[in-house]
């Protein structure tokens, strides 16, 4: 069986659970944080999560674990068949990921950890964070899923990226992105309803305090 390396307050390990659960894979959540021991790395070379591990071998980066579920297992695909309307998925999944996630992240620590935020940081995180979502407003439908009529990885990605960068960007900004972006929140709204959502996230509150008592 597959087993899933990560612990539940990870973004992306959840955007790996929802992939698998939707796809109904059986899979075994291994709980795992990141770290940078030898025996981790030979796992997960960068010493991040999630790493699934296969019978073939582990597989790192999230992206590139949610191709080879698409590629292994096909039935409930979660990308759309044609290859430019996939690309354009991939397409907002880059975007969500590079320049909304990422830059935000450099601020999680202030906003979600205890620490402090630097104005520097902050100063450097808003110009990147604004055009990625402008991106993302070009790129996306919200109608009412994110590439529009049917599901896909990206809405995950959606999911647990933008309401992250959300949380930052009202607390260091004062923006609003679910204000920004029409039909955000339906769609946050509409996902929320899923039941493995829901599983997530009172996993996710339940090791919270586990998860920041690790990084005293
Ligand atoms: N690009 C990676 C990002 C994964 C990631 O940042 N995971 C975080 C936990 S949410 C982590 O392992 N952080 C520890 C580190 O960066 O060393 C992916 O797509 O899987």
């Amino acid at each position: 069986m597959l087993k899933l390396h990560g612990f539940a307050v990870s973004n992306y390990f959840n955007m790996v659970r929802m992939a698998l659960e939707t796809k109904a894979i059986p899979y075994e959540a291994v709980l795992r944080y990141p770290s940078q021991e030898d025996d981790w790395l030979a796992l997960s070379p960068m010493g991040k999560v999630p790493c699934l591990e296969t019978a073939e071998g582990c597989l790192v980066e999230t992206t590139v674990i949610l191709d080879y579920l698409e590629d292994h297992f096909p039935d409930q695909p979660l990308m759309p068949r044609g290859a430019f309307e996939k690309a354009q998925t991939r397409e907002v999944m880059q975007i969500l990921q590079l320049y909304i996630e990422l830059p935000a992240r450099r601020l999680y620590s202030g906003v979600f950890f205890g620490g402090q935020n630097t104005a520097a940081v902050v100063d450097d995180v808003k110009p990147v964070l604004e055009k990625g979502i402008r991106a993302l407003k070009r790129l996306s439908r919200f109608d009412p899923y994110i590439m529009g009529g049917t599901l896909t990885a990206a809405d995950f990605m959606f999911l647990y990226t933008f309401e992250l960068a959300r949380v930052v960007a009202r607390k260091e900004y004062d923006w609003d992105l679910v204000a920004d972006i029409e039909g955000s929140q339906a769609l946050i709204d509409l996902l929320n309803e899923n039941a493995s959502v829901e599983r997530i996230a009172a996993e996710n509150k339940a090791q919270m305090a586990a998860f920041l008592s690790r990084l005293k």
